[in-house]
């Protein structure tokens, strides 16, 4: 990069936002799990969408490729640059959103609030806490990821039966073309249909199409009260029965999530409480809102489920029994003797006991080392597949068989991550040729130089 463009992006955002040395810039470049690394000439961090108009600007001008990044914890490689010679371009920065992190005013009546896009999670909950109201969205990373991270990569999370994934959040949304101009939709409207859904569009696009600058997100209004009840089940099948009898009992499930005996072993190893006292296959922790008593109807539910060995019950937000499933992610990172291999999958809810009696022996069947650790978002069929100690040569063979699996089954090979750089080479188990032609259709129309996120989602 020339000391030209440096300059110009410093003049922009002032010099102290435009970090070229190597201590400070290496923290940008390795993604959450420290599988993915890439290479920058600078990271740049500008504090308004104007600032972010102008970086695009110059950038465009220059043929500098973008990476977008807002908390660094996406899994899929996609909020690091591309590896050095990976790059159809020679030069790159990161734009980094941490210094964007304005919260609007809550409107209480129309139930929303605009979030500038480095705005966590969690400060976008506290805000809307302080009127009443919770953010949609909730996750494990919620204190880093940010409002422009769960919009770019349709993040789903521990909520998302109750209210739906991200982009149904959504309500308008400012962001920055390729070529610099400000896209501006915002309207706290509910109904609108005029024209394609761009905020929609946006959401899920992995920082491939736009920066997102603002989003303004619809609020949810929390429950009075709930309990968290975490049981010990024999049968994977047992989560799906009791979701169902519980809704028939005119229970509201705020949360479903299962995890199996090797990943409650691994998180107590690291500190985590086992939430049940009975060993078991697996651990199913759910969490009902309604009115009366909600206590008893959940308890009637469950004894009319098979397989259940033991039950705990805590109010809401029962802290100390969503540890255990909480802490998963940094177990699995602290526990692995070489970089996990971590794919998030879905599969058509019937299918869920099959998929997990056959993701936990790929290892074993392929003869390849591999501690598997599977959880997830049982009600949304989401599966979290996570092989800890996998040889890094054996990597992509675990992965396509897992994929060999999804694919049998009707699933998806990305349920709520995205596609980023991990899963680029397999988009088309996921989308048929036509599909990924209109979607890079979408792509070049967009941003015709390929400037950002190259890599990411298209490989
Ligand atoms: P980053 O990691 O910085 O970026 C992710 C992607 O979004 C990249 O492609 C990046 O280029 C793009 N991007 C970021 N900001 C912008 C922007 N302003 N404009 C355009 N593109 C942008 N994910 C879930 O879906 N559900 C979970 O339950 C969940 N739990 C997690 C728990 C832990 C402990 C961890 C570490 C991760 C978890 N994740 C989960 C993954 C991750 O938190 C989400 O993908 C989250 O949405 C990423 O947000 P971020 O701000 O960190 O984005
Ligand atoms: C979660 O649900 C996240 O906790 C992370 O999506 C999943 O670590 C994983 O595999
Ligand atoms: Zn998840």
């Amino acid at each position: 990069m020339t000391p030209t463009i440096l300059q110009r992006l410093a003049d922009v955002v002032g010099a102290a936002h435009v970090i070229t040395d190597d201590d400070t810039l290496a923290g940008y470049l390795a993604d959450w799990t420290g599988r993915w690394t890439g290479v920058a000439d600078a990271v740049v961090r500008p504090r308004t969408t104007e600032e972010v108009a102008a970086v695009i600007t110059l950038c465009a001008a220059d043929g500098v490729s973008v990476c977008v990044q807002g908390g660094n914890t996406g899994l899929v490689g996609g909020s690091v640059p591309p590896a050095a010679g990976d790059s159809p371009t020679l030069v790159t920065i990161v734009l980094s959103t941490a210094r964007m992190t304005d919260l609007g005013d809550v409107d209480a009546t129309g139930r929303c609030v605009g979030a500038q896009a480095g705005a966590t999670v969690a400060a976008i909950d506290r805000h809307a806490a302080s009127h009443g109201l919770r953010f949609g969205i909730d996750l494990a990373a919620r204190e880093s990821a940010t409002a422009g991270g769960v919009v770019a990569t349709n993040a789903g999370g521990i909520r998302m039966i109750r209210h739906g994934n991200t982009r149904s959040q959504v309500l308008g949304i400012e962001a920055v073309l390729a070529d610099g101009r400000i896209l501006r939709r915002w309207s706290p409207l509910i109904k609108d249909n005029v024209g394609y859904d761009l905020p929609g569009l946006l959401a899920g696009s992995e920082g491939t199409l736009a920066v997102i600058t603002e989003v303004l997100f619809a609020l949810v209004t929390p429950p009075a009260a709930t309990t968290v009840a975490v049981l010990a089940i024999d049968r994977v099948a047992a989560t799906t029965e009791l979701i169902a009898a519980a809704s028939r009992r005119g229970l509201i499930v705020e949360a479903a999530e299962i995890m199996t005996a090797a990943g409650i072993d691994l998180v107590h190893e690291y500190g985590a409480r086992r939430p049940v006292a009975e060993p078991a296959p697996f651990t199913f922790l759910i969490e009902v809102s309604g009115s009366g008593t909600v206590d008893e109807e959940l308890f009637a539910a469950i004894e009319g489920i098979d397989g259940v060995r033991g039950a705990v019950a805590e109010p809401g937000p029962a802290t100390a029994l969503w540890a255990a499933r909480e802490t998963h992610t940094e177990s699995i990172a602290r526990s692995t003797t070489t970089p996990v291999v971590k794919l998030d999958v879905s599969v058509p809810i019937r299918a869920l006991p099959e998929a997990f009696d056959r993701f936990t022996v790929v290892p074993a069947d392929l003869g390849v080392q591999g501690r598997p650790i599977l959880f997830g978002h049982v009600g949304d069929g989401n599966i979290h597949v996570n092989y800890l100690d996998v040889p890094c040569a054996d990597e992509h063979r675990v992965t396509e068989a897992v994929f060999a699996v999804v694919a049998d089954l009707g699933g998806s090979i990305s349920a709520e991550h995205g596609i980023g750089r991990a899963k680029a080479a397999w988009i088309g188990l996921g989308r048929t040729d036509v599909d990924i032609v209109a979607m890079r259709t979408v792509k070049t129309a967009l941003d015709p130089q390929n400037l950002l996120n190259p890599g990411v989602l298209f490989g």
